[in-house]
Order: C-alpha cells, then sequence, then structure tokens
C-alpha cells in the first residue's frame, strides 16, 4: 500500500467507526425515549380522591383512535394535525367510574394548568382524547421538548386553549 491508500484507508475506518457509534447512541436515545413515554402514568381521580392510574401502553389497549384537531394559538394560524390517543370519556368507563349526573372533569397538567370540561362537552362523540401521538410520532414528554407525554386534545374546539399539555390526571366532580 502507499503512502495515499493507507492515509486513504484509515480515513474510512474512522468514519465507519464514528457512525458505527452514533447509530448505537441512536438506538439507545430511541430506546430510553420509548421507555420513558411507556412508563409514562395517568391518573384518574373521583372528588379530588386517586381511583386508578394507567401506563401508556394500558392506555393504548382501551381503545386507540386516530383523529384530526386544529391546533391555533395566538401565535399560530389554524392547522389541521392527525393525533392519536383514547376517548378520555372510554379510561374512565375502563376504570368502572360512572359519568351519570356528574358535572365536569378537571385535567391537570405538571406546570400548574388545569382545564374544566364540562360534560356535555366530555360526553360527546369523538371529541375529548388523552393524546400521545401527533402524525404518528410520540408527543415526547416536557424534558424532550414535546407537549406531553399525554396532551388532553378537544377535537371539536375552534382554539385550542382547552386544550391541556403535560396532562397527568384527570378528576370527575
Ligand atoms: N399545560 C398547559 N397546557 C396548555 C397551555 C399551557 O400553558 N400549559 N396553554 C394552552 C393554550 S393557550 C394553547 S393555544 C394550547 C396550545 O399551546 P402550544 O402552542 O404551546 O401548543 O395549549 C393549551 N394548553
Ligand atoms: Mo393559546
Amino acid at each position: 500500500m502507499n503512502k495515499n491508500t493507507k492515509i486513504l484507508v484509515s480515513v474510512i475506518l474512522i468514519l465507519v467507526l464514528i457512525s458505527a457509534i452514533a447509530i448505537m447512541m441512536n438506538r439507545d436515545n430511541a430506546a430510553a425515549k420509548k421507555e420513558l413515554n411507556d412508563n409514562a402514568v395517568f391518573i384518574l381521580m373521583d372528588n379530588g380522591e386517586e381511583i386508578a392510574s394507567y401506563n401508556m401502553t394500558e392506555i393504548q389497549a382501551i381503545g386507540e383512535t386516530d383523529f384530526t384537531a386544529t391546533l391555533d394559538t395566538s401565535t399560530t394560524d389554524p392547522e389541521d394535525f392527525q393525533y392519536t390517543g383514547v376517548l378520555m370519556k372510554s379510561i374512565f368507563e375502563h376504570a368502572g367510574i360512572s359519568l351519570e349526573g356528574r358535572e365536569a372533569v378537571i385535567v391537570s397538567a405538571v406546570d400548574g394548568y388545569t382545564v374544566a370540561v364540562p360534560m356535555d362537552k366530555f360526553m360527546a362523540d369523538d371529541n375529548v382524547y388523552l393524546a400521545y401521538k401527533k402524525e404518528g410520532e410520540l408527543i415526547g414528554t416536557r424534558e424532550e421538548g414535546g407537549k406531553g407525554p399525554y396532551q388532553m386534545i378537544i377535537s371539536k374546539d375552534q382554539f385550542s386553549q382547552f386544550w391541556c399539555k403535560y396532562a397527568i390526571s384527570a378528576d370527575i366532580q
């Protein structure tokens, strides 16, 4: 091998090594992200008392649905997105909590934001979802720069101020 060939071979070997390391690190990150999201817990409460908690795998099993909603914030123009989640009323039904004669559901987030959803809105078809994917990708945790892992999305709302990012619990009143 002449000198130039040796240099070329060394450069190629180094590049191959660097990309192998990058691929491995990426794989670890993806696995860690999936685990973080799979383990994320959502809590159901009845008048302030915790009655059930679900992780993402359990929530998905209740009845995963794709739906569209219009994200319209004070700083962005309205835009339709496809989300994936479970109707929030189905989670309460799964936990055996009767929704009859109740008044509202208070959804709370880790940043202290809370949204009160009146019962007629909560019970409507195809409306109040606990979502965890947007356009097929996990919404992601706040630490990852996401708006989840769970985000309450109200499919029929014209504006999105009644949605709830980083949602952690729902309390039926
Ligand atoms: N936890 C939490 N959820 C929230 C908010 C918030 O500040 N904290 N803001 C609301 C408002 S005003 C809007 S328009 C939507 C979308 O906010 P985004 O643009 O940050 O996604 O989230 C809603 N949900
Ligand atoms: Mo907003």
